[in-house]
């Protein structure tokens, strides 16, 4: 059984850049609807593949039967990409990342402000419903990439993801409406460095 990720903030904590309802319809009804139909997809599944964790499970979809494969991909990335995207905001956060983050940011895209043009951009420019990623890949190298609906990195081994951008309009539309470049602007003021900075070094420990 997959469970959310408990929220170490309140919904309104994030306010003024994301907004207490949609924080709460975000977490209690999208996020929790992801998580209960990855779990009812898996009770289909073999006892081996119910014991795999989540990141086994999104790396290796093609091992998984056809009548479970869709629901797991969909519901299974939306169960991760969400624990990941509510793990790594905080309230009172922001600024810039430090350590060995900090550096690997300077080395592979130049500048923190160029990383956060060019992660930005990416996003913006996803057509439709999906995601901006921060990934490490398998050599420690930092990658900037986007996914359509709820696929991520680690769906066609590209990287292992530490920061993700929701770009679906439930994440945003209450307060920006069609203006996502507004939502993104504001969501830096919410990324928790520090977090996001463990888990560039678990993934590069891992490699
Ligand atoms: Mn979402």
């Amino acid at each position: 059984m997959f469970t959310q990720i408990e929220l170490s903030y309140d919904f309104s904590a994030l306010e003024p850049h994301i907004d207490a309802l949609t924080m709460e319809t975000h977490y209690t009804k999208h996020h929790a609807t992801y998580t209960k139909n990855l779990n009812a997809a898996l009770e289909k599944a073999s006892d081996k593949d119910r014991e795999r964790g989540i990141d086994c499970l999104l790396k290796h979809l093609d091992t998984l039967p056809d009548e479970i494969r869709t629901a797991v991909r969909n519901n299974g990335g939306g169960f991760y990409n969400h624990n990941l995207y509510f793990g790594t905001m905080a309230p009172g956060a922001g600024g810039t990342p430090r350590g060995v983050l900090a550096s690997r940011i300077d080395k592979d895209f130049g500048s923190f402000d160029l990383f956060k043009e060019k992660l930005s951009a990416a996003s913006i420019g996803r057509f439709g419903s999906g995601w901006g990623w921060l990934s490490s890949d398998k050599e420690g190298k930092l990658v900037i990439s986007s996914t359509p609906n709820q696929d991520n990195p680690l769906m066609d081994g590209s990287g292992c993801p530490i920061l993700g951008i929701d770009v679906w309009e439930h994440a945003y539309y209450l307060k920006y409406k069609n203006l996502r470049p507004d939502y993104i602007k504001a969501f830096w003021n919410v990324v928790d460095w520090k977090e996001v900075g463990s888990l560039y070094e678990k993934a590069v420990e891992k490699k």
